[in-house]
Parts: structure tokens; C-alpha cells; sequence
């Protein structure tokens, strides 16, 4: 097949001074992404090849964006959502010369994406790995990759950018925050779940400050998408409430720039650009082909694709004199006019608002105010108890008041997992009232994880809840604020059998065990309403992590600290909260959760029958490890081998602190529906049983010795 190029993007166009810069910037765009592509001898070209224009005409001409400060706060943001393409994003990188910055946020001199890196591309340290990689690459403003992930971001960040308006914006400051949201995806974005949910939500609070630009070429890896994708994309989004625009080539800028600001003149909706375009866009043999999807011309091809562009057709990772300067004279000089003027309004701003600018100034360094644990409860010790969802909702209320940027809501869920905020001026947050601090996700947990990372990347501090069980729903997105290093704050409930009566669906069995499998994910099961408190000292101190709090649904007493060890010991992931007297235990019985009070029932009755036990309170495997080894042994001591851990739930990994002849309490199976005292029974998570492990341990390891 050969491909007759017309566009006037090619060679054969007229050229002014300013179309032949264009021509040049956006082949330089395509053939770098080319010969990057081909280098790595693997990678996705053809998109790059054909959003080239797409991309050029977004960045040239509209994003708001300063290549020498990539981090300054009211950026517009540009997300790949079509991560594969990631080539496209590290060429725009180069070519505008974007600046290094350190971990710190602070800007360094060096280019964030070299010549060299392009050259190295997907090779073990380059900063151009496979997928973009926030905090890996400056400038790249989220990790994508798993297709959905990026335009579902992209609402995290356009709700951020809604309620830091109306909270900072102030007479005489009313653009103070403005910015708006761009992300590029493709069919594989369109059809995956995740971006229905965040699209509906999107419309439905009227985000008119976000755009998505679908890259509607019709192909994806099998072929044609009519293999498996035959909706209609405009009127779906029609009926989420959104504007959409359509241009039906790729290459006509013209027709871009006029979607684009159709896009900022529109005030009530989001925005979807559909864009018809040619994937390979050039290359003779592979344009329109799911081959020019995901592997690499062939310098054959690449010749040829060369020749049409007009472009020297032996030339590697060309960069034709007179591009770095467009694109300086570009969006260089308008990002860098916008942001030092910001910066002037900022100085401004700080002489009459110097509280809300002291603000800004901390949550975006992810500090906290001066005094945010001010008023943090303590509860008194209780046999009956609370349910740690109940102590959690007092502990974040009382948080919440000192830290203004703490905001966050449920999927639907709120009334479960106690997460509202109730106390004065919390207010709802809806396309009425961007100021609220209360999160209405809907039924969409997956793309409320996404959203929380959005939400984090514009640095406020958000929360998000829901039943523990449907973690898995959300896994993706979850996955990804542990991979960005993002102190994202999850709330999961109704954490065990202890939901009763709703039954196996809704019983966690193997998602503790998931999440202490994942990477950077901190999980935190307290054992009672105290630890609770603690548990939430530690989770706002994080900078870096995402945490998983885990909590019950069911009343647990809150333990007698006069009697036991203090719950500040969460901090360290895991305490001695009762031990023998004179410490020697014979027996260590390990518990998290609503597990722990149940290990010192069998702890009373062990110790009455003259048995020297120890009950440790584990309420999070990640903070345990990473004490030193001296405190390690001191909780868990090498010597006592006889060792039970008691936790509701599948007993993957436990052996880890139990050793390997060490004894489980746990669940096999998917639990059953039930009222919770016949639960405990059936599955063996009464005093009596613990007990008789804790004996059984002792005899097995006295007679190995
Ligand atoms: C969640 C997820 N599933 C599958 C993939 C593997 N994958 C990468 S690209 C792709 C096809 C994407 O097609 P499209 O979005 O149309 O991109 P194009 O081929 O047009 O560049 C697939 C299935 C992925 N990255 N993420
Ligand atoms: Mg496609």
C-alpha cells in the first residue's frame, strides 16, 4: 500500500516563515519519536507520529505552561493518558527544553530530557523509561500507562484546581488559580470503565476547566477497533453533560486552534475534542495499520516516512536549526510571562492574605499547619467499645478543622464508612459549591482512586473511602498513587467477617494480603480507637506514600491503656501491648485489628492458668519493618518460637512473623453469611481456640527443642 500524503504538513505545502516552523517543529516531533522508537528497537511510534500536530498546536499555542519552572502551581497541566505514546510527550520535553527538578521541587538547571535520554530511550535509567513516570521525568505531570488511568487523573486535578479557586481566590486575586487540564487519550481510554466513571462525574459537576482530545484513529493493537468498539463516542458524551468538538484531520492546525478555543470559551462543561487522525501518519507501508501501533518502523520504513516529511532521510534524531528558538519564542516566552507574573500576584497576594497564603505555601511543600493535632481525641478506656469507623470519623473530623486542605468523600458510602464531615462550613462539594470539602464520588471507586491521585498531584490532601471489599475494584488506581509516591489517604471499612450477615461478597479475605504485597502502599489495621488516633497522626505526617486504613464495622473495646501498653506504639507498627510478667514470654500471640482484643481475652485466660504469654497489637506490617532490627527482636524475640498470629482474614505471609512452625488463625475460604457471633464460632476466632494454638505452640516447640 502507498499512502498519498496531501496534507499540508508535508513537504509539499506552501511555505510562509511560520508554516515552514510549524512543518518543522511537529516532523522533528514525529521523527525523533521515530528514531527513538527504532533505537530501543521497541515502543510505540505510530501515535506520536500522527497526535504530532495535535500535541504541537495544544503547546505552541495555548498551554499555559513554563518549560524553565515545569512545578510553578498554576500550570495548565497536560496529561498522556495514552501512555504508550509516551514518546510524543518526551520529544515535546526536549524540544522545549523543560528544567530539571529535584525531589525537593526545586528547579535545576539541567534539561529534564536531553538529547541523550531520547537516544536511550526504555534503556535501564534513562529518563525516558517505557510509559511517562511521574517524579522520574520532570514534566511529566502523572505516571500512565494503564489506559484510563491519565484522563481519569485528569479529573483529580481539575476538581483540585475548582476548589483551590474558590478557597484562594480572593477580590483582587480572582485568578489566582485558573488553570486548566488537558489529556490526550485514545480508544483504548475511551473504552475502558474507568473513563466512563470519570467522565460522567466530570460532566455531572461541570468541570468546564478540563479537556480531553480523543485520537480517534480507529485502530487499536488486534486492528480495526470495529473489532470491538462501535459506539458512539460524541453522543455518549453528549449525554454526560459534556461540549464536544470535532476536527476531522489531524494535521489541520487551523481547525485545531478553533476546537481548542472553543474549549476555553466554553464555561458550563468539559470539553471533548474528537480528532480524526492516521496512526503512523507517513509511513507508506504501515499508515491506518495496527502495525505502526507498538513496534518500530524498520529503517526502511523510516526512510521512506522521512522522504514524505520532506526530511533528510538519513538523518537520526535531527533537530532542525531554528526549532529550539520557535518553541522558546512559543511557549517559552509565554509560559515564562505567565508565571513570573503569577509569582508577582503571589508577593501581592502573601501582604494582603497572609494566612491563606501561609496555606499555599505548606500544602504545596506538603507540610502541615502549625497545630494540626490540636484537639485529636483520646478515648477512655470502655469494655463495650466502638467500632474503629466510629473512632476514625471523630479522629478525622477533629483532624480536618486544623488542616483546611484535607477534603475528601466516599463512593456512596459515607453514612458506612463514616467519613463526612460534619462540624460547620464543611459544606458538599458540587458544581454549585466548588468550595466544599465534601467529596460525592458516586458509585465509581475506581476512578475515585484515580481522582484522589489527580487531586494529590495538585498537592491538597485528599481522602477517599469505601468498603474494604471493593479495593479490588479500585486496584489500578491505587497501584499508581504507591508507583507516584503519593500520600493519597484510603479508608476502607467493614474490614472482615465482622460485616456478618451481607455474606462472602462482602467479606475481605485476601485484599489485606494484596495490599501488603504492594510496593509503597502503607496499611494501617488498628486495634481499637486509640491506635486510631495514633494511626492518624502517623497518616497525615506521610509525605510519600499512600496509606490504607483499615477499619471494622463492628464495636471493639477500647483497650484499658493503664492496664496495657500505650497505643502510641503504632507508630512503630507493632508493640508489645501485654506481655508475661517480667517479660520471657513462652508464647506470642500476634493480632491486628479487631483480632487484638481477642488476643488478650485468650492472653487473661492463659496468664490465669499460669501460661507466660505476650500479645502484640501489629497493626501495620510496612511501619514494623521498617524499624531497626534491634526494636524487631525486641517485640518479636528469635528465641520464642512459639508464636500465633490471629487476623480475620486469608493467612498469606504471615509466616514472615510467625516463622514457618509458627501457627495461623485465619480464613481459607471466602466467609459466609451470618450473624457475626455464629461467624466467630465457625471460623474458629474465639478466646477458647486461640488458647488452645497458643498451648499447642508451646508443647510443639518444647518438644523440638
Ligand atoms: C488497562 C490497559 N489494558 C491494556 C493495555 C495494553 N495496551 C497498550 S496500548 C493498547 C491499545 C490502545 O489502543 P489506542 O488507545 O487506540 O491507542 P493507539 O493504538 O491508537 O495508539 C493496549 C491494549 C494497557 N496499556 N492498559
Ligand atoms: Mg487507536
Amino acid at each position: 500500500m502507498s499512502v498519498a500524503i496531501h496534507s499540508p504538513l508535508t513537504g509539499l505545502q506552501q511555505d510562509t516563515d511560520q508554516s515552514n516552523l510549524d512543518r518543522l517543529s511537529i516532523n522533528t516531533i514525529r521523527t525523533l519519536s521515530m528514531d527513538g522508537v527504532q533505537a530501543a528497537n521497541s515502543g510505540h511510534p505510530g501515535t506520536p507520529m500522527a497526535m504530532a500536530p495535535v500535541a504541537y498546536c495544544l503547546w505552541q499555542q495555548f498551554l499555559r505552561f513554563d518549560p524553565q519552572d515545569p512545578v510553578w502551581p498554576n500550570r495548565d497541566r497536560f496529561v498522556l493518558s495514552i501512555g504508550h505514546a509516551s514518546m510524543l510527550l518526551y520529544s515535546l520535553l526536549h524540544l522545549t527544553q523543560v528544567r530539571a527538578v529535584s525531589k525537593d521541587y526545586e528547579t535545576v538547571g539541567e534539561v529534564s530530557v536531553p538529547l541523550d535520554a531520547i537516544k536511550t530511550f526504555r534503556q535501564l535509567d534513562s529518563r525516558c523509561p517505557g510509559h511517562p513516570e511521574y517524579r522520574w521525568t520532570s514534566g511529566v505531570e502523572t505516571t500512565t500507562g494503564p489506559l484510563g488511568q491519565g484522563v481519569a487523573t485528569s479529573v483529580g486535578m481539575a476538581v483540585a484546581r475548582q476548589w483551590l479557586a474558590a478557597r484562594y481566590n480572593q477580590p483582587g486575586f480572582q485568578n489566582l488559580f485558573d488553570f486548566n487540564v488537558y489529556a490526550l487519550c485514545g480508544d483504548g481510554c475511551m473504552m475502558e470503565g474507568i473513563s466512563a466513571e470519570a467522565a460522567s462525574l466530570a460532566g455531572h459537576l461541570r468541570l468546564s476547566n478540563l479537556c480531553w482530545i480523543y485520537d480517534n484513529n480507529h485502530i487499536t493493537i488486534e486492528g480495526k477497533t470495529h473489532l470491538a468498539f462501535t459506539e458512539d463516542v460524541a453522543t455518549r458524551f453528549i449525554g454526560y453533560g459534556w461540549n464536544v468538538t470535532r476536527v476531522s484531520d489531524a494535521n489541520d492546525l487551523e481547525m485545531l486552534a478553533w476546537a481548542f478555543r472553543t474549549f476555553q470559551n466554553c464555561k458550563d462543561r468539559p470539553t471533548l475534542i474528537i480528532v480524526d487522525s492516521h496512526i503512523g501518519y507517513g509511513a507508506p507501508h504501515k499508515q491506518d495499520t495496527s502495525g505502526a501501533h507498538g513496534e518500530p518502523l524498520g529503517e526502511e520504513e523510516i526512510r521512506l516516512a522521512k522522504r514524505n516529511y520532506g526530511w533528510p532521510e538519513d538523518a537520526k534524531f535531527y533537530v532542525p536549526d531554528g526549532v529550539y528558538d520557535h518553541f522558546r519564542q512559543g511557549i517559552g516566552k509565554r509560559g515564562k510571562e505567565l508565571r513570573d507574573a503569577w509569582f508577582a500576584q503571589i508577593n501581592e497576594y502573601r501582604k494582603q492574605y497572609p494566612e491563606l497564603a501561609e496555606e499555599l505555601f505548606r500544602m504545596q511543600h506538603r507540610q502541615l499547619p502549625e497545630g494540626w493535632d490540636r484537639g485529636l481525641p483520646i478515648f477512655p478506656a470502655d469494655s463495650k467499645g466502638l467500632a474503629t469507623r466510629e473512632s476514625s470519623a471523630k479522629v478525622l473530623n477533629a483532624a480536618a478543622k486544623n488542616i483546611p486542605w484535607l477534603i475528601g468523600g466516599a463512593a456512596d458510602l459515607a453514612p458506612s464508612t463514616k467519613t463526612r464531615l460534619t462540624f460547620e462550613g464543611a459544606g458538599d462539594f458540587s458544581a454549585e459549591n466548588f468550595a466544599g470539602r465534601n467529596f460525592h464520588f458516586g458509585i465509581r471507586e475506581h476512578s475515585m482512586g484515580a481522582i484522589l491521585n489527580g487531586m494529590s498531584l495538585v498537592k491538597v490532601r485528599p481522602f477517599g473511602s469505601g468498603f474494604f471489599i471493593f479495593v479490588d475494584y479500585m486496584r489500578g488506581s491505587l497501584r499508581l498513587s504507591a508507583l507516584m509516591e503519593l500520600p493519597v489517604i484510603y479508608v476502607f471499612t467493614h474490614d472482615s467477617i465482622g460485616v456478618g450477615e451481607d455474606g462472602p461478597t462482602h467479606q475481605p479475605i485476601e485484599q489485606l494480603s494484596h495490599m501488603r504485597s504492594t510496593p509503597g502502599v502503607v496499611l494501617i489495621r488498628p486495634a481499637d480507637a486509640n491506635e486510631v488516633t495514633e494511626a492518624w497522626k502517623v497518616i497525615l505526617q506521610m509525605h510519600h506514600a499512600p496509606v490504607v486504613l483499615v477499619l471494622c464495622r463492628q464495636a471493639v473495646p477500647t483497650i484499658d491503656r493503664t492496664k496495657y501498653a500505650p497505643a502510641a506504639g503504632l507508630a512503630r507498627g507493632a508493640y508489645i501491648l501485654a506481655d508475661a510478667p517480667g517479660g520471657d514470654p513462652e508464647v506470642i500471640l500476634i493480632g491486628t485489628g479487631s483480632e487484638v482484643s481477642l488476643c488478650l481475652d485468650a492472653y487473661a485466660q492463659l496468664t490465669k492458668e499460669g501460661v507466660r504469654a505476650r500479645v502484640v497489637s501489629m497493626p501495620s506490617w510496612e511501619l514494623f519493618d521498617d524499624q531497626d532490627k534491634s526494636y524487631r527482636e525486641s517485640v518479636l524475640p528469635p528465641g520464642v518460637k512459639a508464636r500465633v498470629s490471629v487476623e480475620q482474614a486469608s493467612d498469606f505471609g504471615w509466616t514472615k512473623y510467625t516463622g514457618s512452625e509458627g501457627q495461623h488463625l485465619g480464613i481459607d475460604t471466602f466467609g459466609a453469611s451470618a450473624p457475626l457471633k455464629q461467624l466467630l464460632k465457625k471460623f474458629g476466632f474465639t478466646a477458647e481456640h486461640v488458647v488452645a494454638a497458643a498451648k499447642n505452640q508451646i508443647t510443639r516447640h518444647r518438644s523440638s527443642k
